[in-house]
């Protein structure tokens, strides 16, 4: 069965917010449109820092693009973003949000990043993902949203080593880019590591296919 999870599509990532990625707002009518398929869930993940939370500068007292030690793993330091509550946390309101099922949250314990939408930077802790979709039987999952270079990328990669058949969907994900060919790369890794990078149209033929059959 088939699982389409929506990653980090948060106002903050989006133009206007406090962590922007450049030309988001171009992966939200896609969006729209894979939510429209008859995916058999549709999960959307929230990062959601508390005010504390030791990724942001501001509670390093140093600059964004840092990068410091944290629980002996490297961490660059981000703009405040995605705090609990906050408007800059909330899904975006141009997406069709009544699809989707459940929402995972990441990034909640100050200590540690959590880039991937299965487990913290350091495998401490697990968000819950890869329980539900077992419980599920979700075992094709397909991958959308911000950043390409960060959230997809490790959770893609996760997916793949958690034993699922995992799919990015190209044109409905978009990165950061702090070095210009970051995205570019993490697909590359995405697919050697076994994932299969495929637009929205080939979604559309594969998933629309059979609805209402
Ligand atoms: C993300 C940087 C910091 C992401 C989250 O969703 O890609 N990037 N926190
Ligand atoms: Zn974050």
């Amino acid at each position: 069965m088939s699982v389409l999870v929506l990653v980090d599509i948060q106002n903050d990532f989006l133009p206007g917010g406090s962590l922007a990625v450049s030309q988001g707002e171009k992966i939200l009518p896609v969006v729209n449109k894979l939510l429209t398929l008859p995916f058999d869930s549709i999960i959307a993940t929230k990062d959601w820092h508390p005010k504390s939370h030791q990724s942001f500068a501001a509670n390093h007292c140093a600059e964004p693009g840092q990068i410091i030690i944290l629980r002996g793993l490297e961490q660059i330091l981000w703009p405040v973003h995605c705090v609990q509550d906050t408007y800059g946390a909330e899904l975006s309101k141009e997406l069709n949000l009544q699809r989707i099922d459940k929402i995972i949250y990441k990034g909640t314990d100050e200590s540690v990043d959590s880039y991937s939408t299965f487990f913290d930077n350091g495998h401490f802790k697990s968000t819950g993902l890869d329980k539900y979709l077992r419980e599920q039987h979700l075992e094709e999952v397909y991958i959308a949203g911000l950043a390409t270079d960060y959230c997809v990328k490790y959770s893609a990669l996760d997916a793949l080593k958690l034993g699922y058949k995992t799919y990015v969907v190209i044109d409905a994900c978009q990165g950061v880019n702090l070095n210009p060919n970051d995205s570019r790369e993490a697909l590359d890794k995405i697919k050697e590591a076994g994932g299969v990078l495929i637009t929205s149209q080939e979604v559309t033929k594969k998933i629309g296919r059979g609805s209402g059959l």
